[in-house]
């Protein structure tokens, strides 16, 4: 065989294996279009079907990030609706928004996009210096000057400036045995929201169990440690520090408690006692006063906090 039959015969064998392949592919995507009509069928039964009820206010859309818009219902045709609508009451979490086709549906990504934004806003808001005075609070300074320092170096909001360690010097209860430290943290909707139900009753049920009580203060741009620092310059028994959240998705109003025993500039984590979720679907603020108060009145009896704390109390027990 001489060269050139041998190249015709190549060629022939690979113009031949090249049809035998895109017949295949064309027949196995005629296989596919052919077992498709469930999906066209499904796709054009949704579009059919009544869209589910958007809450309405006068004029247009319900506010995105309502009460009446969480508890919107997107699935299309629930087999069974009434156990979405218990699904959907019981839990803040995105559960039976339904889908249109493969994606969310619109409401929902507006609804998502509403609240990222709230979280963003509570974050980046500020509380006001009237505000601060019109709660009776003494504002105390940490290191971090403007909110985007305070956001990107935490170190800076977990000491006081020296303004901030004179107010505490000349202005401040000295060895109280709770000291009382309110701070912006990450959510200031958390203090403005919750302030008046926790405050005043978390004061009253420290005075009425026999402890005495610092200056109350504002700390403006507060980190966790900040109050090792308080509690260390004032010599008090326990800190008592009631700080914004993190924001949540749909939840910006969460303000914890992280209380600690004798702190120093070495306390760890472990050495603090943490209630979270404090706001009014959550643990409402005046019964979250009640159980910190009962809280200080064990750090003092059990001269502890954290961990250890937990463990005098369950040794006490048993
Ligand atoms: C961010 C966060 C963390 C981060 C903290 C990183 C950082 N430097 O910020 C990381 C991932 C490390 C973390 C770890 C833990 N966390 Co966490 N955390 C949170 C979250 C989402 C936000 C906290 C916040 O906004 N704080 C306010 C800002 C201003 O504080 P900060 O000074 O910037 O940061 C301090 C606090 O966040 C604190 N912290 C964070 N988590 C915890 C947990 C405890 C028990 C304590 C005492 C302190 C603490 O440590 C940071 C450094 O000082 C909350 C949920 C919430 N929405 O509150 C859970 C939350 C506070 N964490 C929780 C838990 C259980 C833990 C862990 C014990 C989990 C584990 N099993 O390991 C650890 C322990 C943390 C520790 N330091 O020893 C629980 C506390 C429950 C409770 N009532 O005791 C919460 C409420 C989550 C939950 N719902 O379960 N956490």
């Amino acid at each position: 065989m001489n060269e050139s039959v041998l190249e015709q015969l190549v060629q022939d064998v690979l113009a031949h294996m090249a049809q035998e392949q895109k017949t295949a592919s064309t027949n196995a995507a005629l296989t596919t279009l052919a077992a498709a009509p469930a999906v066209t069928v499904s796709v054009n039964k949704v579009r059919a079907g009544p869209a589910p009820e958007i809450p309405l206010v006068e004029g247009g859309l319900a506010d995105l990030g309502s009460e009446a818009m969480r508890l919107w219902i997107g699935v299309d045709h629930p087999k069974n609706a009434d156990s979405v609508k218990a699904l959907r009451a019981a839990t803040r979490a995105r559960v039976g928004v339904g889908r249109r086709g493969p994606r969310p549906r619109t409401t929902t990504l507006l609804r998502f996009l509403a609240d990222h934004s709230r979280s963003k806003d509570t974050v980046l808001s500020e509380i006001a210096h009237e505000w601060v005075a019109a709660a009776g609070l003494l504002e105390v300074p940490t290191q971090a000057t403007e909110i985007n320092q305070y956001l990107t170096r935490p170190d800076l909001g977990r000491l006081l400036s020296d303004e901030g360690k004179a107010l505490l010097r000349d202005k401040c209860v000295q060895q109280p045995d709770v000291q009382i430290v309110i701070s912006d943290g990450l959510s200031t909707e958390a203090i403005t929201a919750n302030f008046e139900e926790i405050l005043p009753p978390l004061t009253r049920y420290l005075a009425s169990a026999g402890l005495s009580l610092g200056t109350s203060m504002f700390v403006r741009y507060g980190r966790v440690k900040v109050e090792d620092q308080i509690g260390q310059l004032l010599g008090a028994k326990v800190v008592i520090l009631l700080i914004g959240e993190r924001p949540g998705l749909g939840q910006s109003e969460s303000m914890s408690c992280y209380a600690v025993y004798q702190p120093t500039a070495t306390t760890v984590e472990a050495e603090r006692t943490c209630i979270s979720n404090i706001h009014r679907s959550g643990t409402p603020p005046v019964e979250a006063a009640a159980v910190i108060a009962e809280l200080a009145q064990n750090m003092i009896r059990h001269q502890a906090s954290g961990i250890a704390l937990n463990q005098r109390m369950t040794s006490a027990m048993s």
